[in-house]
């Protein structure tokens, strides 16, 4: 007696690659009073393998003094503000990681610095340095002329 038997096979690409961070550490700088889901930066890594599941990306915010500071979006890598941003510490270093869908599971580890400011100071920092002295020195001599003018 004979029997015959159907298999199919499905060869899959090697994962190759393990996804790579755009950088090594991210260094950020959020108000402390802002709203939550405000956008704080975007975290990317790059993987080379072509088929889809060794390519695809997620991300994790694996460790670090989070505080519930901030939250990771696992599939875009946007790190938003969160309830916690309010009472967190001024620096706060965080530890993500890239992990592609692959088998075996490849990834990459990268850190962040958030400054937490508790002055939103974004009209301050779009002036250079030199700007900020021309305009500080043009208002003391606005301000003497006006204390000769009311002599
Ligand atoms: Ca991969």
């Amino acid at each position: 007696m004979l029997t015959q038997v159907h298999l199919k096979i499905i060869v899959a690409e090697k994962n190759q690659f393990a996804p790579k961070f755009e950088r090594d550490s991210y260094t950020a700088e959020v108000f402390r009073y802002s709203d939550p889901d405000t956008h704080v930066l975007t975290l990317r890594a790059t993987d080379f393998d072509t088929e889809a599941h060794n390519g695809d990306v997620s991300y994790v915010l694996e460790e670090g003094d989070n505080e519930g500071a901030v939250v990771l979006d696992g599939s875009s890598g946007e790190l938003r503000v969160a309830e916690g941003l309010r009472k967190a510490k001024t620096r706060l270093v965080l530890y993500v990681t890239a992990t592609d869908h692959g088998s075996p599971r490849l990834q990459d580890r990268a850190n962040v610095t958030l400054h937490v400011r508790n002055i939103s100071g974004t009209h301050v920092t779009s002036l250079s340095y030199f700007e900020l002295v021309a305009k500080s020195l043009q208002t003391l001599f606005q301000i003497s002329l006006l204390c000769r003018l009311s002599k």
